[in-house]
């Protein structure tokens, strides 16, 4: 009998997501007739994701009805998000929630405007500590580990099979595999987007740190050699560099065969994948899976916030960070669910029971690696470090050349700073 309701309550979530305009409408109506308003900025353009977290929002104003609404705002994309934040700073109109990478909060940390969670999240021995830790600064919680993603391994199982090869364990059979199956059609079939975010992959396994003694260092050997394995995939023929949109967006321009991406583009790419999409733990060096990049963000409460809001928002936060409400979020959009109970709910297992793959995500987060958690790895990740990958893939310049350049603008960047 339990199943059904939870089958149930799972479908209705389904069917909302699908009814995108309808979500919205529906929180304008609940927040209108509320006595508190908490907004929650946001960086999830549309999709599964923005559904998804919608369909939370709704959900949560029910059980607050005529009293409190939570009010999700998209401001574009993730940069979009940090660089509205930035100015709100400077206008004074600050959400009271946000959504955060840790190198964001450790920004706003730096003007005291964040919150501190420890007192508000109240299950947090049920939170996945490696994302807990990670929020963690001096000691205190600011940020409620919310649609944390991590890197998997994305693959046509139809090529795949058509080359009578069984999925990579490796890095090595990886390569081995796309340079065979590229030889064979023709084309570049490991599809890259020449950035942090992929290069952290392959850097992150072999045996590549940002922090040296304290020290961000992005031309490390490991970096060097992580950048001309890239570099050389490109020039070989078996990695392709998409440099317009995401890889989902670009199949049926060429044959796609992998690719390393984050856990929640899955509903992004079963959408448009025409054949039959296989995901499976990274490739690692032998024995266990490789690395992935955790990526997504956190949830914040910012200080400016009224006491009412703050209370809206700290219920808001515990709500979305429940099980049932992870294992909901987690099987629409492929982030790993942040609260380990989840697994147990009902709605996770039936999903399960009938997307085995899906195990896969779980599985890899236990295999997971961070970027650094300072308030410039934006900026490094992209404007330098990213330009760094970008020139080198693009064969604009050599890898170590390219690398030593970002090296000393971060060097510039961070120096007279004190961390
Ligand atoms: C994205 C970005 C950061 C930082 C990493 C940081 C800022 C990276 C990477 C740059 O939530 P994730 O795992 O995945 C995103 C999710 C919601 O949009 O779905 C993915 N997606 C969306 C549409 C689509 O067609 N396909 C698809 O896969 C989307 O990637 O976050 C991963 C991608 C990037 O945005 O280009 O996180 N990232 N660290 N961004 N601002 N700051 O420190």
């Amino acid at each position: 009998m339990k199943k059904n309701v939870w089958l149930l309550a799972f479908l209705a979530f389904f069917s909302l997501a699908f009814a995108q305009q309808k979500a919205e409408d529906v929180i304008k109506a609940q927040c209108e007739k509320a006595s508190v308003v908490a907004e929650l900025w946001h960086g999830f353009r549309g999709g599964a994701p923005r559904a998804a977290l919608e369909n939370l929002a709704v959900e949560f104003n029910k059980m607050h009805e005529g009293k409190g609404c939570v009010r999700p705002i998209s401001q574009g994309g993730y940069r979009d998000l940090s660089t509205k934040i930035k100015a709100a700073f400077a206008a004074g109109n600050l959400p009271a929630l946000a959504q955060a990478f840790e190198n964001n909060i450790a920004l706003y940390l730096e003007a005291d405007a964040l919150m501190p969670l420890d007192d508000v999240i109240s299950d947090l021995d049920q939170l996945n500590p490696l994302f807990v830790n990670v929020v963690r600064f001096d000691g205190k919680l600011y940020g409620l580990p919310f649609n944390k993603s991590v890197q998997i391994l994305y693959f046509n199982r139809d090529l795949l099979s058509k080359h009578g090869l069984k999925v990579p364990k490796t890095i090595s059979e990886l390569i081995e595999d796309a340079k065979k199956i590229s030889a064979a059609e023709g084309e570049p079939v490991y599809w890259l987007r020449p950035d942090t975010s992929t290069f952290a992959y392959w850097f992150f396994n072999m045996g590549g740190n940002y922090l040296h003694d304290g020290k961000i260092v992005v031309n490390s050997p490991e970096a060097v050699k992580a950048l001309e394995t890239l570099v050389a995939g490109i020039k070989d023929g078996w990695a392709k560099a998409i440099t317009s949109g995401y890889i989902n967006q670009n199949f049926g321009n060429g044959v796609y065969g992998f690719s390393t991406d984050s856990s929640a583009g899955y509903s992004y790419y079963l959408k448009a994948a025409k054949f039959d999409l296989g995901i499976a733990t990274l490739p690692g060096n032998g024995g266990k899976p490789g690395l992935g990049l955790v990526q997504g963000t956190d949830l914040i409460i910012f200080e400016d916030a009224s006491d009412a809001q703050k209370k809206l928002a700290g219920e808001f936060i515990n709500f979305v960070s429940s099980p049932k409400a992870q294992a909901l979020f987690s099987a629409a959009t492929g982030y790993v669910p942040v609260n380990l109970k989840a697994i147990e709910e009902p709605a996770l297992q039936d999903y399960l029971m009938d997307n085995p793959d899906f195990k896969v995500v779980i599985d890899q987060a236990n295999y997971a690696a961070f970027e650094p958690a300072i308030a410039e790895w934006e900026q490094i990740r992209f404007d330098i470090l990213g330009q760094a990958i970008k020139e080198a893939v693009l064969g604009k310049a050599l890898p170590k050349e390219a690398l030593d350049k970002a090296q000393k603008q971060i060097e510039d960047l961070l120096s007279g700073r004190i961390r």
